[in-house]
This record gives structure tokens, C-alpha cells and sequence, in this order.
């Protein structure tokens, strides 16, 4: 879990249980024995340059991670995505997973993989899932698999049941037998070997130098793009040598080219420590015609600065460097998949999440406006921090996921406004941060100013907290990150004329009129804003000029 990093270089004192190879059963230092497979670190790339991208960044997309939801609700929900400009969906694990009824069907038995059957999963069934697929294309929104290569179940689960009735037993699951883990032990954070060959939390770890484990894998990344998945969210990745994944990714771009798909699109989970770097995953699949993207996560930079209130620059608090010390930087935005939450910093880092209301929607409207990387909007569902980080998606008793969407077909699931007046939701709800009207401005202000230089090279901070940055002759947004209104003058690249702000509705009346804010640009590109509401974001491009 490469989120542990994150402890050693934040100052803030998270608690993660996760970290260090803790809970049952994960203590692992003296049970090594024979019968495992090689214990070797193949090693990494290289920082080689990158001659290939996924564009995603350049075009100003926005994807979405509809976490925990069911098949049938991602394929309703594709219609309403594909209207609001949404380009792909990160879905939950696919494939067949442990059932941990003791623990009341927590959302992490999801990755631990029992086998790559796609029969049943907590999200549904096969039928269901081709159908969903089918519904996004259709749509025009892509499909990414969150998929677990680094490891299958827990060494505190001696045998079990999978979600689509596999038994396994210890080490021998319908994939694999013993020969194919590495040995036992306690990963070390500090050394690359360690967290590449040891046991994450405790979950046994797939010898993926292997040609058998390398083939495996393929083969399940083949079966999904078979079926129309058109992209990968690696989990772990960066406990995977970057030399073994390029290797599977070979068979997997090989196999898409000879049947005649386009090569599928990978984001890798590499939170970089500076012992493993995001760079030496740059090139995974390239030698095969691919691109991969990495993760980064910007939710120890932009976020912790959001979470501490008015940006004011102020060197004492840490926020000097801000924002280009946004945690991940070293990423070329345009290898970068963007976010300032994910499943794992919404429950277990001080980042903000969707409990913090105003300042987590200002930190990703800040976020989608500045362009970096590929952005990815978390879409959750309520859960009490202190008490509930292990609670699974709305469900029965049986662990049933709950549908958002009712028999008529109206999405009544989804609680993005009671959110908004309250940010108090209780377990049991669907936030659906992705349908809340910042969101959906911004991933339109994302593709309309697709291809100006990051806002980064344009910051301004006027009167200490309320912010602004320009995207050229394309765009420009403003923060008022204070808690009362605020008064300041800033610098566009737009045309003189008057604007629409996409935040409080954009154009109306066909583009007559503004159906919120209007904003002036001056003949010299300034933009004053005059008694701008506390914790409010306004933002202009040019196809929103009257
Ligand atoms: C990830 N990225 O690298 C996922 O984003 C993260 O959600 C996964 O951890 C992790 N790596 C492994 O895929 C989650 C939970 C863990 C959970 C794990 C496996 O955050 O808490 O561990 O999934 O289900 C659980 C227990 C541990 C136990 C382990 C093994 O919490 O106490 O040792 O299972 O049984
Ligand atoms: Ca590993």
C-alpha cells in the first residue's frame, strides 16, 4: 500500500492500519520455508524518455472513480457521465474475491483476489458487466479495471470461498500454487528490494518474474480488454518491479494488436518515496505500443494546503512552496493521474476528503483548474472516519450492495445535494461527489482550455487568500479561499469582454445571457472581483464569453 510513504514525509500524525505489514496474521518474520518461488528483484527500466503518451492530460479529460458501485448502476449512471463530459469510469476489482462475513464485509476484501473469474463479484455478475460496458461505450466513456497484480489473499485466511464459489486454500487458488509467492516477510519501507518481494499487509505476494505468473496475469488483463476494458488501474504497483510489469503488459499490447483492439491504457499506483520513484514506471509497455500513466497524489501538497484553511502563502505553516510543492511534482503532468483523494486518503490520511465539504471542493476545483495531469474525481459513499473505514458500500445484511438507481431508472441513490447544504451524511449513503455542479464546471473548463500551459506558471495570491490563475488565452478561474468576502484584482490572458462563470451555471438563454456570474475582463486582461463570496470559485473561459 503505497500510501505509507506518506507517513514519513508528512508532518501530520495519520493512523494507518494498513502500514508496516500490520493486523491478524501479518506477522511474517520467521516463517520462511522452502517451497516459494524466487525471491529476486528484477529490477527497474530505467528514467528512459518517454516517446509515447495517453493524451489524456493534453485533451483536458477527467475521469471518475465510482467506487463500490454495482455494475448495473455504473451503466445507467455512463449516460448522465458521457453528458457531462466525464471520459472514463474507474471501476471497483472485477474479478473474484474473498468474502469476509466475520469481519461484516469490509470494501478491502476487493483486493485480496481469490481468482480471475469475473462470474460474480460484490459489483455483479458477467452478464452484468458486459452489459455495462457496453452501455459506457455507447455513451462514449471508457471502462478502467482497478486490478490486483502484486498479490491474491491474506496470510491470516488459511482457506475460503471466493464471491464466485472458487475455494482456496492457503496458497493453492485456481490460478496458483505455492511456487508461484514469494517467500514470507515483513516489508521494510526503507529498502526497494523489501517492498517489492515482501508481504504488503500481510497479502501474499506473487513471484512476478515468473514466465507462468507474468502469463497469468496477461491473460487476465486480456480477458478484460477482450471484452471492451479499455484501461488498468495497476494497484500496488509500485511493489512490482517495473521490469515484470513491462513484461506482462508485452503479451497483454501484443495480444490487443494481433486481434485488432487499440492498445489498452494503464495508470500505475506509484506513490513515489524517492526509494521507488514514479519515473522508472514511465516506460511500462512502451517497447509494446503502450502508455502508462502514474498516480500522484497531490492530497499531500494541494490538499493538506486546502485543509489548513485561506491559502495565505505563509512560510511558517508550509505552505511556502505552495503550490508548486504539491507533493507529486516530479511527475510530468502529462504522466500524471491527478487527485486529491483516492479510497485509501479518504479514510486513513489527514487529506481532505468528502467529509470536509467547501474545502475538499475547493481543493479540486483548484485542482481541475491548474490542468495538472489526468484528474480523477473520487465518487464515494458516507462513512463516519473515526469509527466506520473498514464499513463496505451501502448494503444489506448479507452484503448486498444497495442499487442507486430505483426501478424506474432514476438515480434517487445519489445524496450530492443534501451533501453539499450539510456534509454530514451518515453511513449508508451515496455522496456521488462527481455529480456536484463544481465538478461537472470544471471538467468543462478542463476541455476547454485543453492544451494551455499549467496555471501553475500564472499563481497569483492577492490580499493573502484569495487566489487566482490564468490558462492563457483560453481561461482563467479564481479562489476566494477566506471566510468572508474578499476584494482583489487579477491577471487573465482572455480577450477584453464579458464572461460567463461556469461555476454558478455558465452561458443561458442559448449564450445570451450568464446563468449565474458574469465577469469582466478588461482591455488590459485584468479581472477584479468585488466582494467575491467566502470559500467560492469562479471561472471563465473562452466559450463562455457572451
Ligand atoms: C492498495 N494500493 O496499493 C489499495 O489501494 C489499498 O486499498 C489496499 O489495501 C492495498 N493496496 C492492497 O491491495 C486495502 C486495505 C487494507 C487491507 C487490504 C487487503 O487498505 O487494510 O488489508 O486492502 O484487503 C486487510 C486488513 C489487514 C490484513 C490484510 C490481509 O486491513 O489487517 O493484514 O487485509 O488479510
Ligand atoms: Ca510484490
Amino acid at each position: 500500500m503505497t500510501i505509507c510513504r506518506t507517513l514519513l514525509v508528512s508532518s501530520l500524525v495519520l493512523a494507518l492500519a494498513a502500514c508496516g505489514g500490520g493486523g491478524s496474521g501479518a506477522t511474517l518474520i520467521g516463517t520462511v520455508s522452502s517451497g516459494y518461488g524466487a525471491s529476486t528483484d528484477t529490477g527497474d527500466l530505467g528514467t528512459q524518455a518517454y516517446t509515447k503518451l495517453s493524451g489524456y492530460t493534453a485533451a483536458g479529460d477527467t475521469l471518475v472513480h465510482l467506487f463500490e458501485w454495482k455494475w448495473t448502476d455504473v451503466a445507467q449512471e455512463c449516460a448522465w457521465l458521457g453528458q457531462h463530459g466525464y471520459k472514463g469510469v474507474q471501476i471497483s476489482p472485477p474479478n473474484e474475491h474473498l468474502i469476509d462475513a466475520a469481519s461484516g464485509y469490509p470494501w478491502w476484501q476487493r483486493y485480496q483476489s481469490v481468482s480471475y473469474k469475473l462470474d460474480k463479484s460484490r459489483s455483479g455478475t458477467l452478464d452484468e458487466f458486459k452489459s455495462m460496458i457496453n452501455a459506457c461505450k455507447a455513451a462514449g466513456v471508457e471502462i478502467y479495471a482497478d486490478v490486483i497484480l502484486n498479490h491474491t489473499t491474506g496470510v491470516n485466511y488459511a482457506s475460503g470461498v471466493g464471491s464466485a464459489g472458487s475455494t482456496f486454500s492457503a496458497y493453492t487458488t485456481p490460478n496458483y500454487v505455492q511456487t508461484d509467492y514469494h517467500p514470507p516477510c515483513d516489508m521494510d519501507y526503507t529498502k526497494k528490494n523489501s517492498m517489492r518481494l515482501c508481504y504488503l499487509s500481510g497479502l501474499r505476494d506473487l513471484d512476478t518474474s515468473s514466465t507462468k505468473v507474468r502469463q497469468t496475469l496477461a491473460n487476465y488483463l486480456i480477458s478484460l480488454n477482450a471484452l471492451g476494458v479499455t484501461g488498468f488501474r495497476v494497484d500496488a504497483a509500485k511493489h512490482i518491479s517495473s521490469v515484470d510489469l513491462d513484461a506482462v503488459f508485452a503479451q497483454v499490447n501484443q495480444a490487443a494488436t494481433n486481434a485488432g483492439r487499440a492498445v489498452p491504457y494503464a495508470f500505475l499506483e506509484v506513490q513515489d518515496d524517492g526509494i521507488i520513484t514514479g519515473p522508472t514506471y514511465y516506460a511500462v509497455g512502451q517497447s509494446s505500443g503502450g502508455a502508462v500513466d502514474i498516480t500522484a497524489f497531490v492530497s499531500t501538497g494541494v490538499g493538506y494546503d486546502f485543509n489548513k484553511g485561506p491559502i495565505t502563502a505563509d512560510t511558517s505553516s508550509g505552505e511556502g512552496s505552495f503550490p508548486t510543492g504539491w507533493g507529486s511534482t516530479a511527475f510530468a503532468s502529462e504522466k500524471a493521474v491527478s487527485f486529491i483523494a483516492n479510497h485509501d486518503t479518504e479514510r486513513n490520511s489527514g487529506a481532505p476528503y468528502y467529509g470536509d465539504g467547501v474545502t475538499y471542493r475547493l481543493a479540486y476545483v483548484f485542482l481541475m483548474g491548474n490542468g495538472y495531469g489526468y484528474t480523477s474525481v473520487m465518487s464515494s459513499y458516507a462513512f463516519n472516519k473515526s469509527s466506520q473505514t473498514n464499513f463496505g458500500p451501502p448494503s444489506d445484511g448479507a452484503g448486498n450492495t444497495t442499487s442507486i438507481f430505483d426501478s424506474n431508472g432514476t438515480n434517487t441513490g445519489c445524496k450530492t445535494s443534501q451533501w453539499i447544504q450539510s456534509n454530514n451524511l451518515s453511513y449508508g449513503n451515496w455522496v456521488c461527489q462527481h455529480r456536484d455542479p463544481w465538478m461537472t464546471a470544471m471538467v468543462q473548463f478542463r476541455h476547454d482550455v485543453a492544451g494551455a500551459p499549467l496555471g501553475t506558471s500564472t499563481y497569483q495570491n492577492q490580499g493573502k487568500g484569495f487566489i487566482a490563475e490564468s490558462r492563457g488565452a483560453l481561461g482563467f478561474f479564481m479562489i476566494n479561499t477566506l471566510s468572508t468576502p474578499a476584494t482583489a484584482t487579477f491577471k487573465s490572458g482572455l480577450p477584453a469582454g464579458t464572461y460567463c462563470d461556469l461555476i454558478s451555471g455558465g452561458l443561458a438563454n442559448g449564450g445570451g445571457s450568464c446563468a449565474g456570474t458574469s465577469v469582466v475582463v478588461d482591455a488590459s486582461g485584468n479581472v477584479t472581483a468585488t466582494n467575491l463570496a467566502a470559500q467560492t470559485p469562479v471561472a471563465i473561459t473562452v466559450k463562455t464569453k457572451l
